[in-house]
Order: C-alpha cells, then structure tokens, then sequence
C-alpha cells in the first residue's frame, strides 16, 4: 500500500471504465487497449529535478497476461500479454487499472510469469515442472479470490520465496463458475526440498488453516492424464 499514492499522481494513457459491467463488456478490449501501452518516467507529471520519484526496481521483470474464454480460438491464442512491470510502482499502477480476479467472466484467467517464460505447460522452463494449487469452492470468491492472488503477485514479485525463488515460474487464477482456483508454477518438480519450502510459505502467507492440505502437480503428468488419473506429488 506504501506505494498507491504515488502511483495516483501519474497520468496513464490507458482509458479507465468506470462501471463494473462496462468493464466487463470491454475485458476483450482491455487487452488491445493494453497491447502498446508502456509506462515511462514520462508519465510522471509535474515532477522534475529533486521531486522526480525514484521508481523501486523489482529483481525481476513480470509479465501479465489475461486469459479470454474465446472458443472460436485455441487455448494458446487465447493467451495474451497485457504489459511486462519492472518496478514497484508500475506494478500499482498496472494493478490499478485492471478489473479485480473476482469480477472477471467466468473462462478468464490472469497469469503473472517472469518476463520470457510463456505460461503454458509447453514452454521449456515450466516444462520439468508444476504448481501448487489452491481450490476455492464457489462460496469462497468473494471472501478470498481477490486477497489471495494479490498475496501471490507480492510473494512473486517481492521474490519472498528466498533462496529458492529461482524455483518461481510464476502464477495463475483461474475463475471459474465450478470453483475458481490458484496456482503457482516451479520450474523443477524434482526439486523436492523447495517445493516444500514454497508450499509451506503459500499456505502461511495465505493463511490456509494448518489443517487444510494443497497439492503440488506435476505439469507432464496433468498433460497427458485425465483429470481422474491426476497424481499430486507432494501436500502440505
Ligand atoms: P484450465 O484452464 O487450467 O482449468 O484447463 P479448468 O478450466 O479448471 O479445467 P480443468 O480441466 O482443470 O477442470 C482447461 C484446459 O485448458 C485443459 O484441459 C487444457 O485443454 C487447456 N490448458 C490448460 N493449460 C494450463 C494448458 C497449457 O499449459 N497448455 C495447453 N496447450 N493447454 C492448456
């Protein structure tokens, strides 16, 4: 939250609807309307010389993308990058502009992936991996969905994986009428210890109640099986 007001001196080119189903309507559009968008010092107004704020660099650069249930599309095409954030402040004012988790059309995703890696099982560093997921049934959206996928951009971003945050690939919700669900993808599944570690702090930063097991999916394993063969390979 430190730094939202900051970030709301910024002027943006990005048109910002203003009613929910306006926003709704437009979610396709979004993502055009996203497609050139770059946010640079220049956004900054009226800030020159000692008063120009120092934008907080983010260790890594991430990469947004937005999921439209299109059926007329395949999976893949389906997929597009919003914008690639660098730093603290245009993560803010990325996630300022865009419609919470919980008001998307059900069939959406939102996916937040270190810049370069695709955010598909295909691509070659989620490849030897999997994620952590955590299933919401339909009465939890409104009490958790938007909290929890803002506590996973943080962990994300703010690589509060420690030492082992090179496992981090990145993460995905998934909203859903059946039951919404969240994920976050590793880069290795043989990397047992990590994966460990990782589900652990989810569950604490989440505050999962201790006794609520998730479980950790193997990518090559959710490709080629169908869903009733699907073998988690590790709990918390
Ligand atoms: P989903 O969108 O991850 O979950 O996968 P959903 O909608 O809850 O469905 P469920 O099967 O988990 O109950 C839905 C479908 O999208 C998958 O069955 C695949 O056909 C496709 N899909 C999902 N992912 C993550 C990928 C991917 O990484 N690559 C490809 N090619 N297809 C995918």
């Amino acid at each position: 939250m430190l730094f939202r007001s900051a970030i709301e001196t910024r002027v943006s080119h990005i048109e910002v609807e203003t009613s929910a189903d306006e926003k709704r309507d437009k979610l396709g559009d979004l993502v055009d309307q996203m497609d050139n968008v770059k946010i640079t010092d220049t956004d900054l107004v009226g800030l020159n010389g000692p008063e120009k704020i120092v934008k907080h660099p983010l260790q890594n650069s991430w990469t947004l993308w937005f999921f439209k249930n299109d059926k007329a599309r395949s999976w893949e095409e389906n997929q597009k990058p919003i914008i690639t954030v660098n730093t603290v402040e245009d993560f803010w004012s990325l996630y300022n502009h865009i419609e919470v988790a919980s008001k998307l059309p059900p069939g959406s995703d939102y996916s937040l992936f270190k810049e370069g890696i695709f955010p598909d099982w295909e691509d070659k560093r989620n490849q030897p991996g999997g994620r952590w997921i955590i299933n919401l049934d339909k009465r939890q959206r409104a009490e958790h969905l938007d909290n929890y996928w803002l506590e996973i951009l943080f962990f994300l971003i703010g690589e509060h994986a420690d030492q082992y945050a090179f496992q981090v690939n990145g993460a995905v919700v998934n909203v859903r009428g059946k039951g919404d669900k969240l994920a976050i993808w590793l880069a290795d599944a043989t990397h047992g210890d990590s994966i460990i570690r990782i589900g652990k702090m989810l569950k604490e930063r989440l505050g999962i109640d201790p006794g609520e097991r998730i479980g950790f999916n193997i990518h090559n394993e959710e490709k080629s099986k169908s869903s009733s063969l699907k073998k988690q390979k590790f709990y918390v």
